[in-house]
């Protein structure tokens, strides 16, 4: 019933050592049956609804890296189990150049005893996992292909929702509610449908609260999809033409990283859209850090796959992503001309469009004046977010032209923002904290006096300053004269 395994004391010392090798408490999942049973974690109104009797096939796709096996195992067992057998064509393992042993020829025989066809693909070298989904995508023969990680658990009821959805809208990219499965205990705990897809100024995935407007559009059914901005990226369902018409993946990521964005602002952008079906609920095992290499450099890899994305889909937009990243513009991202003649082809909206209608609450301003440094002009002093989180005071350091913390939105709202913090005044006399934008003014309105844009002028809050012991701030608009330009003074509204 997806309880936590607790390991005994005296093999606690062991369980540490195998924490390392996939980087989740590998003691616990052996210990579990790879069938094991889960908690229904549906809603209630998900648990009475029909479906059509009609529905589209589909292959599963999971594709890994010298994954564990009972993770892996547990996966394929929790998808044939709980998936009627007449919507399952096939489930499809690619594996991306795995050095174990154990995921070679006894896999091979293991999966043979199956009832559900299951085809083992490998790939020739090391590729990533977007190269490895393409494989199995091209060989997979459902009518829609669904991609899992490679160590999920599929709960009761989660494939038909999905494809429910999918025959009723074949451009709708559907996801299933992601549950959470402890990295620890491997105790299963259900996700929220409260949250969707977003991502932050670094191009991080990130959830956030649902909004109200989302809530208002499906006049407060919480069975109903959710229209979600971004997907995390593992686990979805898509219609199998509308795979290939969309354009696939970007062949020209490596590794991992990236790919859900890019996919994210491609569906939405080019006339598709993507959901979270809350009535389907499909666990994953979330880690804190990633078990194997990254060939070329972990960091190298995400910026690259991070400025492919940025290039084609998000216009002008690119340049919060640069200006917070610091040297991320000197990473070589390749040739992306085939992938703009898509975007071309496909006649795809322009970034702007995504932000003003899909993701209103973003963290990327859809209007605002300025971006780039808040400077002191009298003791070059700039404010710095120094790195801190939410409900922390923002702080002061010296100039240094660099962009990363030290970057500021003024916006069309009037906030002072980094990321997704805004500079916030609740506290009276208080100093001046970073917290959650609330889109509400209030506290968060800055107003900003200077005459001509990017000019010298004062930051004030209701009632506040904004430096602890300094009436204002000199105000300036971005130094950096190279490329990427960080001004934008300002957009019209
Ligand atoms: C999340 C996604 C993941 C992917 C990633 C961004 C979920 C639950 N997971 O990270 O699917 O979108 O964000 O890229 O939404 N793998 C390979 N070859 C590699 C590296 C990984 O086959 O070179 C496999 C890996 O074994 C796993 C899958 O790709 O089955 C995803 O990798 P992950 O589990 O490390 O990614 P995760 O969950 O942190
Ligand atoms: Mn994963």
């Amino acid at each position: 019933m997806g309880k936590a395994v607790l390991i005994p004391k005296d093999e606690q010392e062991k369980m540490k050592e195998l924490f390392k090798i996939n980087q989740f408490n590998l003691m616990a999942s052996d210990l579990i049956a790879l069938n094991r049973s889960l908690p229904d974690v549906r809603l209630d109104g998900c648990k009475t609804k029909v479906y059509p009797e009609e529905l589209p096939n589909t292959s599963v796709v999971i594709v890994f890296h010298n994954e564990a096996w009972s993770t892996l195992l547990r996966t394929v067992a929790s998808v044939i189990n709980r998936s009627p057998p007449r919507l399952l064509r096939e489930i499809i393992l690619v594996d991306d150049a795995s050095e174990r042993e154990f995921l070679k020829a006894s896999l091979e025989n293991y999966v043979k005893t199956l009832e559900v066809p299951v085809r083992i693909l490998r790939m020739e070298q090391r590729s990533g996992l977007i190269r490895a989904r393409l494989r199995g995508a091209a060989a997979s023969k459902g009518q829609v292909i669904t991609f899992l990680d490679a160590h999920c658990e599929c709960t009761l009821g989660w494939l038909e929702p999905l494809l429910a959805r999918i025959k009723e809208d074949r451009k709708t990219v559907v996801c299933p509610i992601i549950d959470v499965i402890s990295d620890d205990t491997f105790e299963y705990m259900a996700g929220s449908d409260m949250t969707y897809g977003g991502f932050n100024w670094k191009l991080n995935f990130r959830w956030y609260p649902v909004p109200q407007r989302e809530m208002d559009r499906r006049k407060g059914d919480r069975t109903l999809p959710v229209r979600t901005p971004t997907m995390a990226g593992g686990l979805f369902s898509i219609d199998r033409n509308y795979f290939e018409e969309i354009g696939t993946y970007d062949a020209g990521m490596d590794i991992w990283g990236g790919e859900n964005l890019e996919m994210s602002f491609r569906v939405w952008q080019c006339g598709g859209s993507l959901e979270i079906v809350t009535c389907s609920h499909v666990g994953h095992v979330f880690r804190k850090a990633t078990p194997y290499t990254f060939p070329g450099g972990t960091g190298h890899v995400i910026n690259k796959n991070n400025r492919r994305l940025a290039e084609v889909w998000m216009d002008d937009f690119k340049d919060f992503f640069y200006i917070i990243s610091p040297g991320v513009v000197k990473v070589d991202y390749g040739d992306v001309s085939v992938r703009k003649a898509l975007r071309e082809s496909l006649k795809c909206k322009p970034f702007s469009w995504y932000l003003e209608n899909i993701y209103p609450d973003s963290q990327i301003p859809r209007r605002y004046y300025s971006l780039g440094e808040i400077r002191n002009v009298e003791t070059n002093q700039c404010l710095d977010n120094m790195g801190r989180k939410e409900n922390e005071k923002v702080g002061f350091f010296n100039c240094h032209g660099m962009g990363g913390n030290q970057v500021f939105s003024y916006t069309a709202d009037k906030e002072i923002r980094t990321d997704d913090l805004c500079l916030d005044v609740s506290r009276l006399n208080g100093p001046v904290l970073m917290l959650k934008c609330h889109h509400m003014r209030g506290n968060q309105l800055w107003e900003y006096d200077a005459e001509v844009p990017g000019g010298s002028g004062t930051a004030r809050g209701t009632g506040v300053s904004l430096a602890e012991s300094r009436d204002c701030l000199g105000w300036k608009s971005p130094p950096r004269s190279q490329s990427p330009p960080c001004a934008r003074c300002p957009p019209c509204h």
